[in-house]
Formats: structure tokens, sequence, C-alpha cells
């Protein structure tokens, strides 16, 4: 059954991968599944056809067959649920590894998100000088102790999960910031997420649909 996913018609980004379809284009790559994309305009995603898929009038959603669905986590946990490669086999394993997606979505990533908003949509505030550094703490706790779990391990739980992926896909939003290098082993943990093969076919996708050289993966 074909699988179609959704993504920016105009990443704001300018294609460096941050926007959310990237981490369920590297998922599908990671499983070796075919699928294809359909590009939205900013304009569209607030029209009935997309709010239909998407309440939020938000990219990415994923469908396959009759099935619908919104939220890169819930995509990512379906694909990953679905085929062999994202999950280990061992159900103590793979609920530790669900624990991490949920764990980058639920811990780390907002406080990432609160940064940007922070910079960039309330960097002219007479506030904002005050309240950046604590947003900064905020970013550098989680890291600090997402760190000291990983130690010098290559992933977060033995071998690559769909946990390592949704964690690196939060902590790639932090690159622009420089805010990574102070932490070495995080930053060769991103190094190593998107040293994978499957990763490198995502970017490159969602790269080539924002400079117009193709829209499907
Ligand atoms: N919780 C949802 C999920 O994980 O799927 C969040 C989805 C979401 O925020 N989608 C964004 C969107 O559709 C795109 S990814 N925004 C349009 C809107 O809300 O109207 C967020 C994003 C946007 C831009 C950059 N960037 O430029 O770097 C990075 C990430």
């Amino acid at each position: 059954m074909t699988i179609t996913i959704t993504a920016f018609e105009r990443s704001p980004d300018g294609g460096k991968g941050l926007s959310r379809d990237t981490r369920v284009r590297w998922a599908l790559e990671e499983v070796g599944q075919p699928y294809e994309v359909r590009l939205v305009s900013s304009r569209a995603m607030k029209e009935p056809p997309h709010l239909a898929l998407h309440p939020f009038g938000q990219i990415p959603t994923y469908e396959e067959g009759d099935l619908a669905l919104f939220e890169s986590g819930a995509i990512v946990f379906h694909i990953a649920e679905r085929n062999a490669g994202l999950l280990p086999d061992d159900a103590s394993a793979r609920a530790r590894a669900i624990t991490w997606m949920f764990a980058a979505l639920s811990t780390v990533e907002p406080p990432i998100l609160e940064l940007g908003t922070a910079r960039l949509l309330e960097g002219d505030k007479p506030w904002s000088a005050e309240r950046l550094p604590l947003v900064k703490d905020r970013v550098c706790d989680r890291l600090g102790r997402l760190s000291a779990r990983l130690g010098d391990a290559d992933w977060l739980d033995g071998g690559f999960s769909a946990g390592d992926l949704m964690m690196v896909s939060v902590l790639l939003r932090l690159k622009p910031s420089g805010i990574l290098g102070g932490y070495s082993n995080l930053a060769a943990y991103v190094a190593r997420g998107e040293a994978r093969p499957a990763y490198k076919r995502a970017f490159d996708a969602q790269q080539a649909a924002f400079t117009g050289k193709g829209s499907t993966g």
C-alpha cells in the first residue's frame, strides 16, 4: 500500500532538515519503506482537506490506505512497530526504546523549542536579554543529564533504535546554536545519526523537495 507523507512546500529552514517530516522520512528509510511526499503550502495547511488529516493544520501527516496519522512521534512509532529495524524484539528493550522516544519528545524537545522561540520570536522584546539565559539553562540542564546517561556509548540503549532516531532528530535543532559543542559525546552522537545512510537519504530527499529537484523520496 502506498505511503504518502506531507511536508512544507517551502520549508522555513531552507532545506536544512529541521522540519519534522525529516524524522518521518528517516524512519521510512531505515526500514526500507518507499513513500511519496505531498508538498503543502502554508495556506493549504489551514484549509479543510489538510485539516481533515491534521486537526492543527501542520505537517507531517502520514497516509496509508484508510489510515491517516499526524504527530511525528506517533508516525515514527507506527513505522517502527510495523517494520523490523527500529525497535528491538526483546519486550523490555523495546519498552526502553519507546521510553527514549517519549523522553526525546516530551522532556528534551520542549526546552529546545522554547529556546528557538525565545531567540527568533522574542529576541526584540525588552525582557528578552533577561529571559534568554534562563531558557538556555533549561536546555543545558537536559543536555547535561542526557550526556551523563549516554556516556561513551554509541546509542542510548544498546543498538540504534527509534529512540535514538527521535533523540538525534530533536538535538539536530540545536546545531545552529553551537550549544551542542559543549557536550562532545552528544555532538558525536548526533554526528553518528547524521552519518547513517538512511538519514542521508532522508536529508537529501527533503532538501530536493525544497530546491525543486524532486518531491518524492
Ligand atoms: N508535534 C507536532 C509533530 O511532532 O508532528 C508538531 C508539528 C509541527 O510543528 N509542524 C510544523 C508546522 O507544520 C513544521 S515542523 N508548522 C506550520 C504551522 O504550524 O502552521 C516545525 C519546524 C518549522 C520550522 C523549522 N525551521 O525553520 O527550522 C523547524 C521546524
